[in-house]
């Protein structure tokens, strides 16, 4: 298993303006916004030093994984995203580890390549692996 770095930290919000302005005025520093229909979220992204970020999560409906966090636990630490080389093989990894998978495989993210680990099996902590896209975000 190689990590190379902790990518970012996702944290779920209800109000995505509101909380933004709060973290621009804690932080500093100015989001970028995007939205990610493939994980129906819209998020403010705060780049912290050598480029750990702060993603901050507002679902874009009732459907989106983040909203059933907030209505079952409310806002907070959503998950913690580790960055990896090879995705597919660091899942099988995992696995091989005795790890409970979401995702089998990596799948396309706004990043890059991303698989998620169950929580259940993190003591309580959602863990996404993310294999970076060249040229960042899309
Ligand atoms: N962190 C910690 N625990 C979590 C959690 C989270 N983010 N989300 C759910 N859980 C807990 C629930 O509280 C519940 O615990 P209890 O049984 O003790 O109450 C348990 O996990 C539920 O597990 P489940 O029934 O298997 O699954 P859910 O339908 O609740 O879905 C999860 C949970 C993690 C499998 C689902 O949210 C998922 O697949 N997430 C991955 C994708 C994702 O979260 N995308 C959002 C945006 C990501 C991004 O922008 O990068």
């Amino acid at each position: 298993m190689k990590i190379n770095k902790v990518n970012h930290i996702g944290i779920a919000v209800k109000d995505l303006k509101e909380s933004a302005a709060l973290f621009e005025r804690l932080l500093g520093i100015k989001p970028h916004v995007e939205e990610a229909p493939c994980q129906q979220v819209t998020e403010a992204v705060f780049k912290i030093g050598e480029g750990v970020e702060i993603d901050l999560l507002e679902p874009m409906g009732p459907e989106s994984a983040v909203a059933k966090f907030l209505e079952s636990r409310g806002e907070g630490l959503h998950h913690i995203a580790l960055e990896v080389d090879d995705i597919d093989n660091e899942l099988k990894a995992m696995e091989g580890k005795g790890v409970r998978l979401i995702d089998k495989e990596g799948r396309e993210g706004v990043a890059g390549k991303i698989g998620f680990l169950h929580p259940k099996s993190v003591n309580g902590v959602l863990v996404e692996l993310l294999q970076p896209r060249e040229g960042g975000w899309h």
